[in-house]
């Protein structure tokens, strides 16, 4: 059943099935109004199509293209962090190419299309797509695969601090600057690992470029209330990322903490929602 929850005082998530999408069409409208900084959307995937993939995944077939999470993070990912890439994007659009046929290897059914049905239907059917490059025929990747080890997290930051990136120069010329994200959780580590959300808001970033990685903030998250949560295998997370700041917990427990997360941002033409890994 879907419920509104009120969480510490200043989150509002909603709180869905997959089979209560077609209620729901005005949520991401209502997100970008403030009603909702969160949705959570139950049973994209029911729990026992996981550990197949989870398998896939931990074999390394496909052979998606493997990339890694500043060291420190002990994290890394399958296909190319948009945030992380070289700036000039030289292989980046080849790879991307290569990150969907491998995406459509994955699951039995196209998790793409998939995905993107659920964020469609929550948003009154607006298109989500890969957001499209520079050049005809171009693609940016339309997510990446996380794994986190044992020990491994992400410090806090907001996502409206990437589009100032030189990686955005492209992107920032053909998408809002308010960036969301999703986060749909594949496993979940016994202990830890949860996506902590924090009472306070980032305002969308000065277009000022910045090459660096930086992402730390003067805050002291210690005086800041928040809410944490452990994302159910097969659920996903959408969430006001751009401007709430947040962090990932670390992994606490020796299973990895699987992910596919998306940013995403509206088409200047406001037709769409481009989204990225
Ligand atoms: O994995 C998560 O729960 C959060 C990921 C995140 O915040 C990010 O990649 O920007
Ligand atoms: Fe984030």
């Amino acid at each position: 059943m879907s419920q509104v929850l009120e969480l510490n005082g200043f989150f509002r998530l909603l709180d869905i099935g997959i089979d209560e999408l077609d209620l729901h069409s005005q949520s991401f409208s209502a997100m970008r109004r403030g009603e909702f900084q969160g949705i959570l959307v139950r049973n994209v995937y029911p729990s026992e199509a996981l550990p197949p993939i989870i398998k896939k995944l931990e074999q390394h077939n496909p052979p998606f293209l493997k990339t890694w999470f500043p060291e420190a993070f002990n994290s890394w990912f399958y296909g190319q962090n948009l945030n992380l890439a070289d700036p000039e994007l030289g292989e980046y659009f080849e790879q991307a190419a290569l990150f969907h046929q491998h995406l459509e290897q994955l699951f039995p059914q196209s998790a793409l299309k998939h995905i993107t049905d659920v964020l469609s239907a929550l948003d009154n059917g607006r298109p989500f797509c890969p957001a499209p490059g520079p050049l005809p025929d171009q693609e940016y990747m339309f997510a990446t695969i996380r794994a986190h080890e044992q020990g491994g997290f992400i410090p806090p930051h907001c996502e409206n601090e990437y589009p100032r990136r030189r990686t955005y120069h492209h992107l920032r010329g053909i998408a809002d600057a308010h960036v969301y994200s999703y986060v749909l959780a594949l496993s979940l580590p016994e202990s830890g690992g949860a996506l902590e959300i924090f009472e306070h808001k980032m305002a969308i970033a000065n277009t000022a470029e910045t090459s660096t990685e930086q992402s730390e903030t003067e805050i002291d998250i210690d005086q800041l209330k928040s809410v944490k949560i452990r994302i159910p295998p097969g659920s996903l997370m959408l969430f006001d990322s751009g401007a709430y700041l947040h962090q990932l917990q670390p992994i606490v427990s020796p299973q990895r903490r699987w992910t596919i997360s998306s940013f995403m941002a509206m088409s200047k033409t406001e037709d769409k929602m481009y989204c990225w890994g």
